[in-house]
C-alpha cells in the first residue's frame, strides 16, 4: 500500500488561558515530548508578531498611547492568524502536529473582555481550521499572582484576566473539543496530563480518519 494513503494528518491542538498560565513552557515542552515519540509536531503562537500585521499588534499591546479603534485591533488579531491558514493546512496534511499557543478563543475572550459584543466578535474566526483538541490550563488566581509579575502591556490587569477567566469557563462548557486542565499542579503534572490528552486526540484521527473541520 502507498505510504501516504495510510498516513493520517496531524492533529491541530490549542492551548489557552490566562496570562501567565504556563503557555509558554508547556507549548515548548510538548513539541519536545511529541518529537521524542516519533510523532512530528511543530509550535505555533498567536499572536504571531514577526508578520505585518504582527507589527501592528505588538506596538498595540506594548504602547498604550497606539490608539486604534477596539474593531481594527480586534480585526487585526485575527488577520493575524487568517494570513496563516495555510501553513496550517499545510502542516496537517504532511502529517505535523500543531501545537498552538492561543488562538480564536483568545481572540474573542480579550475583546468580549474589554466590553465588545461576544457575536460580532466571532464572525472573523468563522471558516478558521477548528481546533480538533482545546486544552484549557485553568490556574486560580492566588497562584498566578505568585507567578512571576505582569508585565506593562495592555490586557495585563487583574480586571481583565478575570474576565477571560469566566469567558474561558464558558467554552470549556459549550465547545465540545475543551478539555480542562488543573495547571495549579507542578509543571511536570500539567505537562504529562497534557501529553496524555493529545495522544488520546492522536490515536483517535489515525483510527476514524478524522477530517479537518
Ligand atoms: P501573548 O503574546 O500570548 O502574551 O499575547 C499577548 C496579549 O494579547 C495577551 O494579553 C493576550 C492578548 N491576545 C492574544 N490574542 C488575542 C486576540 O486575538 N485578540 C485580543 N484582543 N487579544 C489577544
Ligand atoms: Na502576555
Ligand atoms: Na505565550
Amino acid at each position: 500500500q502507498d505510504k501516504t494513503s495510510i498516513m493520517s494528518r496531524g492533529a491541530l491542538v490549542v492551548v489557552e488561558g490566562v496570562d501567565r498560565c504556563g503557555k509558554t513552557s508547556q507549548t515548548l515542552k510538548l513539541v519536545e515530548s511529541l518529537n521524542k515519540r516519533n510523532i512530528p509536531a511543530e509550535r505555533m503562537a498567536f499572536p504571531d508578531r514577526t508578520t505585518w500585521t504582527g507589527h501592528v499588534i505588538s506596538k498595540y499591546l506594548s504602547d498604550k498611547d497606539c490608539k486604534l479603534s477596539d474593531e481594527a485591533i480586534h480585526l487585526l488579531f485575527t488577520a493575524n492568524r487568517w494570513e496563516k491558514v495555510e501553513k496550517i493546512k499545510e502542516s496537517l496534511n504532511k502529517g505535523v502536529t500543531l501545537v498552538v499557543d492561543r488562538y480564536s478563543y483568545s481572540g474573542i475572550a480579550f475583546s468580549t473582555a474589554k466590553g465588545m459584543n461576544f457575536h460580532w466578535c466571532s464572525q472573523p474566526e468563522i471558516g478558521l481550521p477548528k481546533p480538533d483538541l482545546v486544552v484549557f490550563l485553568n490556574i486560580n488566581p492566588e497562584n498566578q499572582k505568585n507567578r512571576p509579575g505582569f508585565g506593562t502591556e495592555r490586557y495585563e490587569t487583574s480586571t481583565i484576566q478575570k474576565k477571560v477567566t469566566e469567558i474561558f469557563h464558558g467554552f470549556a462548557k459549550s465547545e465540545d473539543n475543551w478539555q480542562v486542565i488543573d495547571a495549579n499542579q507542578s509543571f511536570d503534572k500539567v505537562h504529562s496530563d497534557m501529553l496524555y490528552k493529545i495522544e488520546e486526540q492522536i490515536k483517535n484521527i489515525a483510527n476514524y480518519n478524522t477530517p479537518l473541520q
